[in-house]
């Protein structure tokens, strides 16, 4: 599949805002992947469809979930964890991608893991820092995307967890996976 043809499946199932924000995240995994020498073609494709699922009922998520090889414990989480694993159901269902290191991308874009590939790192680092987004600290994150991809990871990492703890809200195991398999990475 190629990047416009994926880019017109896709549109029709986001918000006009969720759409350009993807568009956004095409733009900045392609600058990283030129930086740190992956397939930007790759990258990109792997961004337009990073949000997939994102507006799938509650009810298609959980049965995706239910009826593949995805986590169960992802059930047990907060349901904005689900659309990044069943997108890497759906683009193979739907769209006949069986790339794993696009479908690794979509999956973990959201939490990271443990063992992230250079494509998982560009693109959860580019849905964190695309230009439309504003968190506490975003531009040092952006800075150091251009000097080193890990750290940059790292840092997104870190200010999520942060976040999501200030917020007294559970965090899901991959989160802490990345953090602290990219901690020893950078030290
Ligand atoms: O889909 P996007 O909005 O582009 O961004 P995303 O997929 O990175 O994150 C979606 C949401 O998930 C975001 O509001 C933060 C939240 N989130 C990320 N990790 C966790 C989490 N929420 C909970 N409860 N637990 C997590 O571990
Ligand atoms: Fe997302
Ligand atoms: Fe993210
Ligand atoms: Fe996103």
């Amino acid at each position: 599949m190629n990047i416009t043809e994926a880019t017109e499946k896709v549109k029709p199932h986001l918000t006009v805002k969720r759409f350009e924000h993807t568009q956004r995240v095409a733009e900045t995994a392609v600058k990283l992947a030129h930086l740190y020498e992956a397939s930007p073609k790759k990258a990109e494709l792997a961004a337009i469809l990073h949000d997939y699922a994102k507006y799938r009922s509650l009810d298609e998520m959980e049965r995706w979930i239910r009826k593949s090889t995805l986590p169960k414990d992802l059930l047990d989480y907060h349901h904005e964890l689900w659309h990044g694993p069943v997108g890497a159901i759906l683009i193979e269902r739907e769209f006949g991608i069986v790339d794993k290191e696009i479908q690794s991308a979509v999956q973990y874009h959201t939490t990271g893991k443990a063992g992230m590939s250079k494509l998982d790192k560009i693109i959860f680092l580019a849905d964190y820092i695309e230009p439309g987004r504003s968190f506490p600290g975003i531009d040092k994150v952006r800075g150091i995307a251009e000097q080193n991809l890990t750290q940059a990871c790292w840092m997104a990492s870190k200010n999520t967890i942060t976040y999501l703890m200030s917020k007294n809200v559970t965090v899901y195991p991959d989160s802490f996976h990345a953090y602290n398999d990219l901690t020893r990475q950078i030290t």
